[in-house]
């Protein structure tokens, strides 16, 4: 038994599943899941010595790759002088002020501890600001495990969300009405139907949590439009897109302004930092200036804000990091397009979908996420174990995203395209 199975072994007896996440688990390819020793550059090591080219990059975060020395020493150094005073520091002001040059919709701005908490409390806001109860959210989007969003489509014309977890009260799941991605339609309908009661519209600009799929050509658009006819606001979920797509954001790389935006893993450098942030008169209604509640007693914390900024120092000071990661996810695009594959990319983003007809070397388009339910996912798993026993780990899941690092070379992008290339379907 390798230690990986040992540890799994003893952590099944402790946690639910034996991990801190439930996608860390494996369960979709089937098999355990290795446990990390350490990570470095573009590598992650497991327990047992072995070495993975990692394009989880831990869900997002690692866009500098791991362990990146220059947000290691400042880190190293924050802890030294304490790791959490309960007052305000500084360095939260400085990271305020790094968000807003960066995304010009930001002109107030909540540091608080994970994405969860940040679309949480950004609907909060939206819903305090609006006077409004409903919000419409879209299926196959994530945005975190808080109740109000852990819903799918139910049946029926309203298409009324269901909860999509146990524990949530049907209560919850009443006020978040689920429209189709990519249809403009299922949208119009739900606003209609639910005239002045629609506080906001929330998705991920690009999504990324039925794999990457792309917005089409006028959807966000769309969402704008109708969002200022009918009084909601548009919330942005950019936990994953939030400096990925660009410095600026799904609002630059789209050009569409949202209300509100939210932001996680690449803000925060690795760290549990995460925030939310738009428009100074929606901002104005939280606390202790407004009446819309939200606290945490490591919000902008001093050693997860250190990492944040350095991350975003460095992406400032090096914008040819976009442009490199991005030359490197279309080396990886065109591979899989090679092999049959429906590739989704936006910029160092990207999913390889085994949708119908892959096997002929034709898959068919996926954009929205019935399209994503239709692929084939024991085929996914036999891709997954196969990348991983040559050493490379991709996300242990059809749904997930892919993700480069400014640590993936030339010569590690042109080893995984070989890899794919020699893969005999
Ligand atoms: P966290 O609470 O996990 O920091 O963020 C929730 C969240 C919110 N919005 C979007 C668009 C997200 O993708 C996420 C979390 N992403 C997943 C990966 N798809 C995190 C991985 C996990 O759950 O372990």
């Amino acid at each position: 038994m390798s230690r990986s199975e040992e540890l799994f072994a003893r952590a099944g007896e402790l946690m639910p599943g034996g991990v801190n996440s439930p996608v860390r688990a494996f369960r979709a390819v089937g098999r355990h899941p290795f446990f990390v020793e350490r990570a470095a550059g573009p590598y992650l090591y497991d327990v047992d010595g072995n070495r993975y080219l990692d394009y989880v990059c831990s869900w997002g975060p690692g866009i500098l790759g791991h362990a990146c020395p220059q947000v290691i020493e400042a880190v190293q150094k924050a802890c030294a002088d304490g790791l959490t005073f309960g007052a305000p520091t500084e360095k939260e002001v400085e990271l305020a002020e790094l968000i807003a040059k960066c995304v010009p919709d930001v002109e107030m701005v909540r540091l608080v501890s994970s994405g969860t908490e940040a679309v949480m409390s950004a609907v909060r806001a939206a819903r305090g600001f609006t006077g409004r109860e409903k919000i419409i959210k879209f299926a196959g989007n994530y945005h975190g495990h808080s109740d109000g969003l852990l819903v799918k489509a139910g049946s029926g014309l309203m298409t009324q969300s269901v909860p999509d977890s146990a524990g949530v009260p049907a209560g919850y799941a009443a006020s978040t009405l689920t429209a189709a991605y990519n249809d403009c339609e299922s949208v119009r309908r739900l606003m209609e139907e639910n005239e002045g009661q629609i506080a906001a519209i929330v998705l991920e600009p690009v999504a990324a949590n039925m794999g990457v799929v792309l917005p089409k050509p006028g959807f966000l658009e769309f969402l704008r439009q109708i969002t200022e006819k009918h009084g909601a606001l548009l919330i942005f979920d950019e936990v994953i897109t939030g400096f990925r797509l660009a410095l600026g954001g799904a609002t630059e790389t789209t050009g569409v302004h949202a209300d509100l935006h939210t932001f996680g893993k690449i803000v925060g450098g690795g760290m549990p930092l995460a925030a939310y942030g738009g428009r100074k008169d929606i901002m104005s209604c939280v606390a202790p200036l407004g009446p819309v509640y939200q606290a945490g007693t490591l919000s902008g914390n001093p050693v997860a804000v250190t990492a944040g900024i350095e991350t975003l120092k460095i992406l400032r000071a090096h914008p040819e990091i976009y442009r490199q990661i991005e030359k490197q996810a279309a080396k990886l695009e065109t591979a899989y397009r090679k092999k049959g594959l429906t590739v989704n990319r936006a910029g160092s983003l990207l999913s390889a979908f085994f949708a119908p007809g892959w096997e002929a070397a034709a898959g068919e388009a996926v954009c929205n996420y019935e399209d994503a339910c239709r692929c084939d996912r024991e085929a996914f798993a036999q891709y997954f174990n196969r990348m991983l026993s040559h050493g490379i780990y991709v996300a242990p899941s059809q749904f997930e995203a892919m993700f480069v690092s400014a640590a993936h070379t030339d010569e590690l992008i042109d080893f995984t395209c070989d890899t794919i290339a020699a893969w005999n379907r």
